[in-house]
């Protein structure tokens, strides 16, 4: 199964369009048949503004050897890759417990996200590692200055943990506060990853421009309550908002027993 997933060379899409929620479209988003999955009003504006209230009251920090600046509440493996798993292990008790005192101050998107899934006919479940125990899911994240192009696929990041014996990944991004613009889309092109793009990898995450040349992406418009969810496998970047940009987000991965599991 792995090794068919990985063989997928683009172009994959059979639309360029967004779709809804579905157990289709989301089989299809697993499979790299679609570009991404809009889910409309996933939250009422009250709540996006609780939540975000709530941000406002936490220390974000900035990813290090990450450029341009990404600021965030929460922890991810990908920082701690090259520290260690006891070191990530030791903080997911003390992320979590500030995560539930914002869920309990505001409302729980990470449970309606895994709801939505299980409504899909998928088996949820945050990623645990043997030994250590659950690992910590739901960033609050500020990307207000872009990304560069890039991939998210936790095997190629990690060695060793759970999260590195997933055969494809998506993310989920909940938008809780956007500046009154038409600025800070996600542009997702039909391009997977391939072992010879290593050679375009310019720093921590970034990609040069040649991995998509004479592509043309989807560009994807961000509204308070929205959730976005695509394949990261996918290249994409993120364009810079002049304003705010402040979202709740997780990765989710795909395991080879059909399950699927979330982390950060
Ligand atoms: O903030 C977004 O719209 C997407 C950010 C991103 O790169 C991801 O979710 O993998
Ligand atoms: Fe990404």
């Amino acid at each position: 199964m792995t090794a068919a997933y990985n063989q997928i060379k683009s172009p994959v899409w059979e639309n360029k369009q967004e779709y809804p929620l579905t157990k289709e479209s989301l089989k299809m988003l697993l499979e790299k048949r679609i570009p991404l999955i809009r889910l409309k009003e996933f939250a009422t504006p009250e709540e996006c503004e609780m939540l975000y209230a709530q941000s406002q009251l936490l220390n974000f920090n900035a990813y290090e050897d990450v450029s341009p600046k990404i600021e965030k509440v929460g922890i991810t493996v990908f920082e701690y890759n090259s520290i260690s798993k006891g070191d990530y292990f030791k903080e997911v008790e003390k992320a979590s417990k500030l995560r539930d005192s914002i869920f309990a101050a505001s409302f729980n998107p990470l449970k309606r996200i895994m709801m939505k899934f299980q409504e899909c006919g998928a088996k949820v479940r945050i990623a645990s590692e043997p030994f250590y125990g659950s690992y910590y899911a739901g960033l609050i994240r500020k990307i207000e200055h872009g990304t560069q192009t890039h991939i998210d696929f936790a095997p190629l990041e990690q060695s060793g943990w759970e999260v590195c014996t997933i055969v494809t990944q998506l993310s989920w991004t909940f938008y809780l506060k956007l500046s009154d613009n038409n600025h800070g889309k996600t542009y997702i092109y039909d391009r997977q990853w391939q072992p010879e793009d290593e050679q375009y990898k310019l720093d921590s995450y970034g990609y040069s421009d040649t991995v998509i040349a004479n592509k043309d992406p989807i560009a994807f418009q961000p509204y308070v309550g929205d959730v976005l969810l695509f394949n990261t496998t996918n290249f994409h970047y993120v364009e810079p908002m002049n304003g705010q940009r402040v979202a709740f987000t997780s990765m989710i991965g795909l395991l080879p027993n059909g399950e699927i599991i979330f982390w950060s």
